[in-house]
């Protein structure tokens, strides 16, 4: 199976309800890339990266889309035998840019699995479960807006709430997590994440002044350096995010123990087969983490959940994905859902979605 063409597209996601708003940033539309790849036996693989605006991370659409300009005509006329050896060729042709090599490696990960008949959870080295769990974000607000949300949401079949804080007073940011924890109190697990907005001397004070309610803290501070400086003096457990920029950055940060899991974003770290390698590190140290992306639509959906499936159901915090947050589908008769807080796992061969490609916009052809 060779590569005869790759088509990069573009789609453009609005949030329903207007505004998606994190401690740092807010955005109102997120533009999506997917790249279609076409080989020499008539085969389609398909994958999404879709940076949540260009501040969430060191990430943004038209960075995407010229790092797939510089790979794709490289890989034309390729054989595709392996994930690992796409990776080879992909970091001969750029290095660095893990979040747009990632939609490349989904979509040979999605041709493999067509080819050999099998979804791309058994590449990822086979699913353990049949749907895994999600989790709903409610964003940064108002108390009663937050704990409204949030009831909404375990009512729905959520159990694990994450509540965005940060980038406003701190007592504010205690008021909502306070309301929101006495809305779902033992019906669902809460994660409180900052997105890097905290110092670290917020960070300390934000923890005592909530130190009888049972979260993990995500992501408090900017860099891995400052949250190095707050190990050993928290009460709640530390996630890291934002900082987690590869699968070195998760090995140095279970060596220093510097975190106690993660929220992992599976383009970030450079695609599925990249992030199984994270999931193997969190294994050996039974650390608990999500596989999520920071937005996207079916194609990313999908791949999330394939590995997640793959997960030690004890270890996999949930998978988020942008469900609540988009109209629409590329694929209505396969879309990626969440039902009773959970997503079924595809079992069709490869990602197990089908994209419809009139529902974007072709941006390039390599070929
Ligand atoms: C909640 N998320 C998974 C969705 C948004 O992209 C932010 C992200 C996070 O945990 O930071
Ligand atoms: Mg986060």
């Amino acid at each position: 199976m060779k590569i005869e063409r790759v088509h990069v597209n573009q789609a453009l996601l609005p949030v329903v309800g207007g505004t998606y708003r994190l401690s740092q940033t807010e955005v109102e539309a997120l533009d999506s890339t997917l790249v279609e790849v076409v080989t020499d036996d008539g085969r389609s693989g398909w994958g999404e990266t879709c940076p949540l605006g260009p501040v969430y991370q060191p990430h943004h659409a038209l960075g995407a889309r010229a790092a797939l300009a510089q790979i794709a005509p490289g890989l034309v006329g390729t054989a595709i035998d392996s994930p690992r050896a796409l990776a080879r060729r992909m970091d001969g042709l750029l290095a660095g840019h893990g979040y747009a090599k990632a939609a490349l490696d989904t979509a040979v990960l999605d041709l493999l699995g067509q080819q050999l008949g099998v979804p791309v959870s058994t590449l990822l080295g086979g699913a353990l479960v049949d749907r895994v769990p999600s989790y709903y974000s409610v964003t940064v607000g108002d108390p009663d807006t937050g704990a409204r949300a949030a009831a909404e949401k375990v009512a729905d079949g959520y159990r694990r709430i994450q509540l965005k804080v940060g980038g406003r007073d701190l007592q504010r940011d205690v008021e909502t997590v306070r309301a929101v924890w006495d809305a779902v109190r033992g019906r669902a697990r809460l994660a409180v994440d900052a997105n890097r907005a905290m110092t670290a001397v917020h960070a300390l004070q934000f923890d005592r002044l909530c130190a009888d309610i049972p979260f993990t803290l995500e992501q408090p501070c900017a860099t891995l350096e400052e949250m190095e400086s707050l190990r050993g003096r928290l009460v709640h457990p530390v996630f890291l995010d934002e900082n987690t920029e590869d699968v070195a950055a998760v090995l140095r940060a279970i060596a220093g123990g510097t975190a106690d899991g993660f929220s992992f974003k599976v383009t970030r770290l450079g695609g599925p087969t990249r992030a199984a390698q994270a999931r193997d590190l969190c294994a050996l140290r039974s650390l608990p983490h999500t596989v999520d992306d920071a937005w996207g639509g079916d194609v990313i959906a999908a791949a999330c959940v394939h590995l997640a499936a793959t997960v030690d159901p004890r270890l996999l915090e949930g998978t988020w994905i942008a469900h609540d947050w988009i109209e629409g589908h590329v694929d209505d008769e396969h879309p990626v859902v969440v039902r009773d807080g959970h997503i079924a796992v595809p079992t069709a061969p490869g990602l197990g979605v089908r994209p419809d490609p009139t529902r974007m916009t072709r941006i390039a052809t390599y070929d």
